[in-house]
């Protein structure tokens, strides 16, 4: 048990009041000094329920009190006592002024929520319980008020001066001090409030709104940064348009602020008016960020500029209900990204994200609702589940009800709750009201967690030309809750002929609908059975085409079935789901020969549609290099009883290998004719270098290093520069490697973002020694406990991105991570808490290696001192 938790205190959802005292208005000045901060805020707080006479305000325990005050009159010591993180005001009168003076550190704030210092900088990160760390305040999400924010700073060292809302003063305050006033016209929750202080540069630019009027946007960063800010600004502008278009939603205010920061918890924050963002989502030029950091960046540009409305204007009630804000806005960011580009490759992408950290944490100690019933420490629960999960079911409504029915839903939404802090619940019940929908039994996806499974059966009638789909759910058990009732879930269908030509049919029995993109089943049972007519010919089934509900499927169908569909299917995500199949399929088998010592056959029918892929690459590039990349190891050892960690590695080398040699002259063609001389970003640019990047690999696998070390040597972006030192990491030849990290890491010394890159590639190797490079790395010049990119990099790829090595039998890696792990939990929580994500999963290993994992969770659970955020996800993981 940590000491300074003495008994971890679970919330839950089921005791959820009301406020007892609303604030009307707050009013804050920071005094920003070297060796401690001044706060002290005013605020107007007015009784909200009759029988509570105390006023209970949040504030993190070691802060320090300097006065408080009611209606301008100190307050005796009898009437406030403090316990843990409440400060208690007895007997508040219906309503009063308290202004409350507090000096904290955020010189020393390595938790890095609160007020902290980043890059020499001032900046706050208040999601979810930050602003408690910053002055004493009702902090939960449906206290809204409104801020006013004085801001107090030496003018030399803090030139630039921001919070929410408008600046409507600023001034000098003598002895080289200066000062700023913002005012935010929009009530809002703590938790979104926000200020930074620095020395920043600034990209600036404008956008005409629909209704005409012109906003001003500010994106601040390092100066020497500012010229890769450019594709963030284009994205934000692409962003305001879109939401424009698709749900009619602009703009509110005059000017709308981005600031980058190199120390940061999570991706960025959707403060109002001031975002506050990691600069690995804002920065990006073609020498330091790959095309998939360009595609991030407008992703997490779009998703913080869209909570503007979802999330902000309309907010959560409570924490329990962050997939309200969070699955939504994950939804519209990936629609919105699907549109920028190829929608069929985004889709698999976040399908692919889904299975990769979702089905694994559904399935695992930590399984939980996307609205969640109890949490200890709620950090926590910014999870796959919440976001992606939550998403997925914002997605299944869309489904059901349609592109212009789910618009209906968002509309009513809005014009019942903007200004409010509601519920998943009122949600749903606008996207029922709207569209005379019942939803009642899917609703059951905010309560029950676990990844439904179908077991999917045919069965065809040759004489009455009817085809018969049994599809059987099953919802699995997951910590606390046994029983699981049916879920409502849209499958889309697709019944496809002997030509690969949809057929014609009839739906005589079951619940569905035909659409342009195939059959809409609902399922709603335990047991369904949906029955076709008018059919010539046994059709094949086109499975949950564009994945329409986030579920595993068993099914009947054989492997020719499947590469028919690879071949034939008009629906991309389905193509490429049958591929993947075929290739788990085979992966599966390879790492039963290689345990049992067999030969290893991978299947000319696999190595013929591979090759029909190649040949007719050439429409479709990115699309082409999606279908021909190998599920991941950890992938397939999701797909196993017991993670066989060294044969999935051989197995999955092997396949690479016969698919390398069997289709060479396809790759050295490809590689070829998929090399631009010209350096570009359009779509077809991007993703020719993919195909490209995928044939690499290939020619990697033949034992051609030549080529990644010319690769290497003539790349001219990011994305090649990487594709050529992923392959040479791996590679037999040590002298290109060690040459090529050498000439990275000159480079770009003083590019973090690449720095980042370059730690995370080697911690990524398949080589014997990798663990040895992770541990020579930690106590690298450049390494640092204190920033989380850098810990990530370097700790968490090892330890979540390399399954081979981590999980070696020796139990070494999992030594290392438990002691990485209690380092930074003394420093940084919330960061400790998700770094130690990959040990809780013993349960899927090997005795041998369960029992070390095991151990090293033991170890962490009697640290001294661990933190609640550490101790919810260990103790959680050895129930
Ligand atoms: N709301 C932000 C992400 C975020 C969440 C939690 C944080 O601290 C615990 C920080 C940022 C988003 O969804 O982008
Ligand atoms: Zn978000």
């Amino acid at each position: 048990m940590p000491l300074d938790h003495a008994q971890p205190q679970t919330i839950f959802l089921k005791d959820y009041e009301a406020p007892a005292f609303a604030v009307e208005s707050i009013a804050l000045c920071f005094d920003l000094r070297e060796k401690g901060t001044r706060v002290l805020s005013t605020m107007t707080v007015v009784r909200q329920s009759e029988n509570m006479p105390n006023l209970v305000l949040d504030g993190d325990p070691q802060m320090d009190l300097l006065s408080i005050k009611l209606d301008g009159t100190p307050l005796p010591a009898g009437r406030i006592s403090r316990a843990g993180e409440q400060l208690t005001i007895k007997d508040m009168p219906a309503s009063g002024v308290l202004e409350i003076e507090v000096e904290i550190e955020p010189q020393n704030n390595a938790r890095l929520e609160g007020l902290y210092k980043s890059g020499g900088n001032f900046c706050t990160q208040c999601e979810a319980q930050g602003f408690r760390n910053i002055t004493f305040f009702p902090d939960r999400p449906d206290v809204m008020t409104r801020f006013t924010v004085r801001i107090e700073a030496d003018k030399a060292a803090y030139p630039v001066l921001l919070s929410n809302g408008n600046r409507i003063e600023q001034g000098d305050l003598g002895a080289g001090r200066h000062f700023a006033v913002w005012e935010d016209p929009f009530k809002k929750p703590a938790y979104l409030f926000a200020l930074v202080a620095g020395d920043l540069g600034v990209l600036s630019d404008q956008f005409t709104t629909r209704s005409g009027r012109t906003v001003a946007l500010h994106i601040y960063a390092k100066a020497r940064d500012l010229p890769k800010c450019q594709h963030a600004m284009d994205s934000l502008k692409r962003a305001m348009r879109w939401d424009e278009e698709v749900y009619g939603l602009e703009y509110d205010l005059d000017i709308y602020n981005i600031v980058a920061v190199s120390d940061f918890n999570m991706g960025a924050m959707e403060n109002k008016s001031l975002n506050i963002f990691n600069t690995k989502y804002v920065l990006a030029d073609p020498q330091i960020a790959t095309d998939t950091d360009f595609d991030n960046v407008e992703g997490v540009i779009a998703h913080e500029y869209f909570h503007n409305w979802t999330g902000n204007r309309v907010t959560c009630r409570d924490w329990f209900q962050l997939s309200l804000k969070e699955g939504l806005t994950v939804f519209r960011d990936q629609e919105y990204s699907a549109d920028q580009a190829s929608r069929s490759i985004k889709r698999i992408h976040d399908v692919k994200t889904l299975r990769a950290f979702q089905f694994p944490e559904d399935a695992g100690p930590l399984a939980h609702p996307i609205r969640p019933d109890s949490y200890i420490e709620i950090n926590n629960f910014y999870t796959v589940t919440v976001y992606n999960k939550g998403a997925e079911v914002i997605r299944m409504m869309h489904r059901l009800l349609g592109v212009e029915g789910f618009r209906r839903g968002m509309d009513l939404y809005f014009q019942r709750h903007d200004g409010q802090a509601v519920t998943c619940d009122d949600f749903v019940a606008a996207m029922e009201d709207a569209n005379g929908a019942d939803l009642g039994q899917f609703r059951l996806w905010y309560a029950q967690a676990g990844t439904p499974e179908l077991t999917i059966e045919d069965h065809w009638e040759e004489s009455t030309g009817r085809y018969e789909l049994h599809i059987k759910q099953s919802v699995p058990q997951t910590p606390g809750q046994t029983e699981k009732a049916p879920m409502h879930m849209p499958f889309l269908l697709g019944l496809i002929g002997p030509n690969g030509q949809e057929m014609d049919a009839e739906l005589v029995a079951g619940e569905g609908t035909r659409h342009d993109a195939g059959w809409l089943l609902h399922i709603r049972q335990s047991d369904n059975r949906y029955q076709f007519s008018g059919l010539g010919s046994r059709p094949i089934p086109s499975l949950l085409r564009g994945f329409s509900a986030p579920v595993t499927i068993k099914a009947s169908l054989n492997r020719a079935d499947k590469l028919f569909l690879t071949a034939h299917d008009s629906d991309p995500f389905a193509r490429w789901e049958a591929c993947q199949d075929v290739m788990i399929e085979t992966l599966l088998d390879l790492v039963k020969a290689v345990d049992a010592g067999q030969p290893l056959d991978v299947g000319q029918d696999l190595i013929d549609a591979c090759e029909k892929i190649l040949e007719d690459a050439q429409s479709d590039p990115a699309f082409a290099a999606e279908l021909m990349t190998l599920p991941g190891e950890a992938y397939i050892g999701q797909m196993m009883d017991v993670v066989a960690v060294d044969a999935i590695h051989h197995a999955r080398i092997h396949l690479r290998h016969v698919l390398a040699h069997a289709l060479e002259s396809h790759w050295r063609r490809l590689y070829r004719e998929m090399t631009d001389t010209v350096f570009g970003l359009s779509p077809e640019q991007k993703s020719r270098r993919a195909l490209k990047n995928v044939a690499l690999i290939y020619l990697a696998a033949l034992g051609d290093n030549e080529t990644a070390r010319t690769h290497y040597a003539q790349s001219n972006n990011m994305t090649d520069r990487l594709a050529a030192l992923q392959v040479l990491v791996n590679g037999s030849d040590d002298a290109a490697r060690d040459a090529a990290f050498a000439d990275f890491y000159d480079r770009f010394e003083m590019e973090d973002l690449a720095i980042d890159k370059w730690f995370a590639l080697q911690a990524l190797s398949d080589k014997p020694d990798t663990l040895k490079t992770v541990r020579t790395l930690r106590n690298h010049s450049a390494f640092s406990l204190r920033n989380p990119n850098r810990l990530r990099a370097l700790v968490g790829s090892f330890a979540s991105g390399n399954q081979l090595r981590f999980h070696a039998v020796s139990g070494e890696g999992y030594a290392f991570l438990s002691d990485i792990v209690k380092h930074v939990d003394q420093l940084n929580p919330q960061t400790a808490a998700r770094l130690v994500l990959p040990l809780i999963r013993h349960e899927r290993y090997d005795p041998v290696r369960a029992g070390l994992m095991r151990k090293q969770l033991q170890a962490l659970l009697n640290v001294d001192g661990l933190s609640k955020d550490v101790y919810e996800i260990v103790s959680k993981s050895l129930m």
